[in-house]
């Protein structure tokens, strides 16, 4: 499905926020949350491979030296800079006059519970199975990547009662576990997984969902 990126502006100056990042998970986590939440927002793609993202000038907006990077600018006060993808993410879910989050009660628990679930218990261990493969831990890096699996298996539960992650409707709940279930589309079994199959085509088939996995 191809969607014409329609918040991406490629002129930097065209767009008040600036989000920095390439093609990985964190990175179209935040793309998408912006997308979704109607943010314009203008993309400059990080040459990983290049070491862009350890240069003195992307240091002076990351020290970490990691992407993705939000840059907003702001009229008569200093650049609004945010570092954590997840951050992002809650921003742009934050201006979306609770559309993509709720404001509060239980609605907004169950919202926290299941976001937390996938940030922590499956994207926090892949990056760090990630780290340990590239140290040569590959059977540490193993059993973290096999606990992140499972955790994302065991969120068919989620969808018995309910279309997606946090219940009737969108949310970036939805957008954590939806960059985690692409990135691990080849190991699922999705014939045994019919809740969390029918999810991933409902969210492949999101303009927000593209446009947001394309923009870099
Ligand atoms: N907690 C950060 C993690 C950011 C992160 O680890 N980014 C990776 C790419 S997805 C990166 O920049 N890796 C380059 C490196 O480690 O040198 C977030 O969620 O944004």
């Amino acid at each position: 499905m191809k969607v014409p990126a329609l918040n991406v502006m490629e002129d930097p100056l065209m767009a008040a926020v600036r989000l920095y990042g390439a093609q990985t998970g964190n990175s179209r986590r935040a793309a998408i949350a912006l997308e979704e939440a109607d943010i314009p927002y203008s993309v400059i793609r990080v040459d990983l491979r290049a070491g862009e993202h350890k240069t003195a000038a992307f240091r002076a907006l990351n020290p970490r030296g990691l992407i993705p990077v939000m840059v907003e600018e702001r009229e008569e006060e200093a650049d609004f800079i945010l570092t954590q993808s997840n951050a992002i993410m809650l921003y742009a879910a934050s201006r979306s006059r609770e559309r993509l989050m709720p404001g509060s009660g239980p609605a907004a628990g169950l919202f926290f519970d299941r976001l937390f679930y996938f940030v922590t218990e499956i994207i926090a261990p892949n990056g760090s199975a990630f780290a340990l493969t590239q140290e040569g831990h590959e059977h540490s890096a193993a059993f973290l990547a096999g606990r992140s699996l499972e955790a994302l298996v065991q969120a068919e539960r989620f969808l018995r009662d309910a279309p997606y992650m946090a219940g009737d409707s969108f949310t970036v709940a939805d957008t954590a576990a939806y960059t985690s279930a692409f990135a691990e589309r080849h190991a699922l079994d999705w014939s045994g997984l019919p809740l969390l199959n029918a999810w991933y085509t409902r969210n492949n088939a999101r303009p927000g969902v593209v446009r947001g996995m394309g923009a870099f």
